[in-house]
């Protein structure tokens, strides 16, 4: 007689670095076994839609390759030779080694680095509160938001928009500078809920025919890193033919009339000249959207990947605001709602004990900060040892090659925490296993939509795995580092925290498991006023005072009205003709998911995507090795032939790992780490190559 195993189903959040924050249902097998991972159909943003690589969990979490043990390095730095080590003499030897670091050098020396591989608040921001706790060196995160949030901020005066399902009652969605078939399906949902009950029109504004772009009724396929171009001009036009609102605006926004005058010039076949969209393209769109007032503008992080980025967040943004759209249901705009949940995080992050003055090192300058650049240290000592949770820099950052050369260097000290043997962690001197999330208790917070949700620990990690909280709190134990946080566990972290949000309990919480705090109507619509003083919407912000970061990295003076601004960008020159943007692959999530089968079979192998017309006279075939070349290195890739992007684009669906590459460079080999304008920010989708066939 067989028998039957026992499924059991829960609840849980994925915990992935995704706008979605999906709801979701797994199947738990036998106790300890996960089965069938599903959108939870009573969320109603996930709607019951989750992404294949989620579906498919079970692949990662009981992945063969998981970490399981403590390892310690017995051979050269990144030569992959490791032997076991105990948990106690591991920690012992973290704290040692950050103890020798703080006495040379100051406590600054010691550098935490952590990121968004998972988004679950206790475990991703912990490692915080030992930094504050300790006066280590700070972290200024720029690998990801800084941009679009700049960008965004800089017009609302706040991160939160319209409710994102309010996209169902909407009359025309326009998708702008993100991908979500690939990056957050959970958004087709509910453009597809209003293109079937209303009939809306859908517009995508990219770079290249994604699978987003092939769904639109209006695709606008321009050229990278013009966006600001395009709206110029869809504004040109709504001033020029009575669409733009002018009681909305005297009401609601800053200066209506000097942006009237300023984009006199700025007409489409001026922005058709730099955007490569025809002049009918353009009009086309102003009249949509125009005309239909409630027309919902999504807008992406991919089109403030750029060094005019958040200029181009900026100016999209200016276009409800001038006709009006966010008076309308159904109407307005959307970016991140990461500004509206009010959670309460000094005992998670230890904000309490931050010390005034420690420095902040840029994120996306590790390279930098590793290989000694006065400039990236902000002149003080050099970084020496490094406790790295959630996050793959030798894979993910820019200037991979100044990456690498850091890693390598034999006076500092690594230690890694991860899921995976990731090119990181294989650069350590300790490598920590992990827990996933299904093996711990974590509070998240959806950033594409609008829910505070839990995901609690389903089934025992294997045997030696840790989490970040467990790590976190057995180095400030040995570090004599002190704080409440440290003597909670993480159900009693995320019960305190949201008691002192007032955002109920975690007793409360465990019912359904997600807590709706989407803003009421008139505030997420701006209709009480913008988050300014004087309640108004900047056509023309003062940028230096945006309220994103403090004590950031500074870029060049911005444009001070919305405009194409040509002059920061990494153009096409002789040498390097090609434009290179690194689109996410739809079966990776950054780094992550590299390591599960089903998702290495989909992707199949590192391509470039190259127009033919730029191809042939190349002499580069279908699937032809070519070279990747700029002034920060070379990358060996195969081609193949596309013809839905632009002439002089090119376009490498990322990350993979870098021994996915004949040579062991990755892609972030060509991208760059300066800081953006105004607040840093790294451009991965700005880039100048040359392009060239390999001998076959
Ligand atoms: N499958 C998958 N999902 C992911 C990720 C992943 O790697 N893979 N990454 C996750 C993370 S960390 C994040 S932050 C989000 C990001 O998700 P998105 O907001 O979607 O942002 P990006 O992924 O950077 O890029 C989105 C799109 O912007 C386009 N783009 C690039 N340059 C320009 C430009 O100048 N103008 C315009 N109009 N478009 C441009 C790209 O071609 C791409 O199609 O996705 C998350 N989800
Ligand atoms: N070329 C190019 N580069 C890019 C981008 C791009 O578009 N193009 N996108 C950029 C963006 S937007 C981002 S956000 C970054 C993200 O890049 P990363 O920060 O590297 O993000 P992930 O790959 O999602 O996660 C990193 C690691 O976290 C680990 N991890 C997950 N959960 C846990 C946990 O609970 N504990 C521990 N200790 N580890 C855990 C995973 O195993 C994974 O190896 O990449 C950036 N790099
Ligand atoms: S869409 Fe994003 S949040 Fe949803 S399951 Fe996939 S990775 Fe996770
Ligand atoms: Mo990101």
């Amino acid at each position: 007689m067989t028998v039957q195993p026992r499924i059991e189903r829960t609840t849980s959040t994925c915990p992935h670095d995704c706008p979605s924050v999906c709801a979701l249902e797994v199947e738990v097998i036998d106790g300890s076994t996960i089965g069938r991972v599903r959108g939870n159909p009573r969320h109603s943003y996930t709607a019951g839609v989750v992404c294949a690589k989620v579906a498919r969990y079970a692949e990662r979490i009981h992945h063969p390759d998981r970490l399981t043990q403590p390892l310690i390095r017995t051979g050269p730095k990144g030569s992959g030779a490791f032997a076991p080590i105990g948990w106690d003499e591991a920690l012992d030897r973290v704290a040692e080694e950050f103890r020798r670091a703080e006495a040379a050098h100051g406590p600054e020396a010691v550098w935490p680095y952590y990121y968004a591989g998972t988004m679950g608040l206790v475990m991703r921001d912990g490692i915080n509160r030992l930094r504050h706790a300790k006066g280590y060196s700070g972290q200024f995160s720029t690998i990801c938001t800084t941009l679009a949030w700049s960008g965004y901020i800089a017009g609302t005066g706040r991160l939160g928009g319209v409710d994102p399902r309010e996209i169902a009652e909407s009359d025309c969605v326009v998708v702008w500078g993100t991908n979500p078939v690939h990056t957050q399906v959970n958004l087709m949902t509910h453009v597809q809920a209003a293109r079937k009950n209303r009939g809306a029109k859908v517009v995508v504004v990219d770079i290249y025919d994604n699978p987003t772009m092939k769904q639109a009724d209006l695709a606008l396929l321009l050229r990278p890193g013009t966006d600001g171009a395009l709206a110029c001009a869809v504004m040109h036009v709504l001033f020029r033919d009575g669409l733009a609102d002018r009681d909305y605006m005297a009401r609601y926004t800053d200066c209506p009339d000097e942006l009237e005058v300023h984009l006199a010039t700025r007409d489409p076949a001026w922005a058709a000249a730099i955007t490569g969209l025809t002049v009918e393209e353009i009009e086309r769109f102003a009249h949509l959207v125009g005309t239909t007032k409630n027309t919902f503008f999504r807008l992406g992080y991919g089109f403030a990947r750029s060094r005019n980025g958040a200029a181009n967040m900026h100016a999209a943004l200016c276009i409800p605001a001038v006709t009006g759209a966010w008076q309308h249901r159904g109407g307005g705009a959307f970016h991140s709602n990461s500004g509206v949940f009010g959670l309460d995080k000094r005992l998670i992050e230890g904000l309490d004990a931050i010390r005034p003055g420690t420095r902040m090192l840029d994120q996306s300058q590790i390279g930098r900060v590793l290989t000694g650049d006065g400039q990236a240290l902000r002149h003080g000592p050099p970084v020496t040892a490094m406790l790295i949770q959630n996050t793959n820099p030798v894979s993910v950052a820019p200037e991979q090659e100044l990456v690498k050369r850091g890693f390598a260097r034999e006076d500092l000290f690594v230690c890694v925490h991860e899921q995976f043997m990731t090119e990181t962690a294989r650069m350590a001197d300790l490598v920590l296993p992990a827990t996933m999330f299904l093996e711990h208790d974590d509070l998240y917070t959806g950033g594409g939509q609008q829910h505070i949700q839990l995901g609690l620990k389903r089934i025992d990690p294997p045997a030696l795995c840790r989490s970040n909280h467990e790590v976190i709190v057995g180095l400030a134990e040995r570090l004599g580092a002190a704080h409440p946080g440290f003597s909670m566990s993480p159900r009693e972290l995320i019960d305190a925290t949201l008691k002192a949000s007032r955002r109920g309990s975690l007793a409360e919480m465990e019912g359904d498991g997600f807590l709706d705090v989407q803003p009421a109507y008139e505030r997420a619509h701006f209709l009480d006023g913008f988050a300014y003083p004087d309640r108004r919407f900047r056509f023309k912000p003062d940028w230096g005072s945006v309220p994103v970061a403090k004590d950031g990295p500074r870029g060049p003076a911005m444009p001070p009205l919305p405009d194409h601004w040509e002059a920061p960008l990494m153009s096409a020159t002789e040498a390097h003709p090609f434009r290179l943007a690194t689109s996410p692959a739809r079966n990776f999530l950054n780094s992550s998911f590299t390591e599960t089968p089903t998702s290495l079979a989909k992707e199949r192998h590192p391509t470039v995507m190259i127009h033919p017309e730029d191809a042939g006279p190349l002499g580069i075939g279908e699937g032809a090795w070519v070279r990747l070349s700029n002034e920060r290195g070379a990358v060996t890739l195969r081609a193949t032939l596309f013809a839905g992007l632009r002439r002089g684009v090119l376009i490498a669906e990322s990350i993979w790992p870098n021994d996915a590459y004949p040579d062991g460079r990755g892609i972030n080999t060509l991208t760059g780490a300066d800081a953006a304008a105004p607040f840093g920010g790294a451009a991965f989708h700005d880039n100048h190559v040359a392009i060239a066939p390999l001998p076959q």
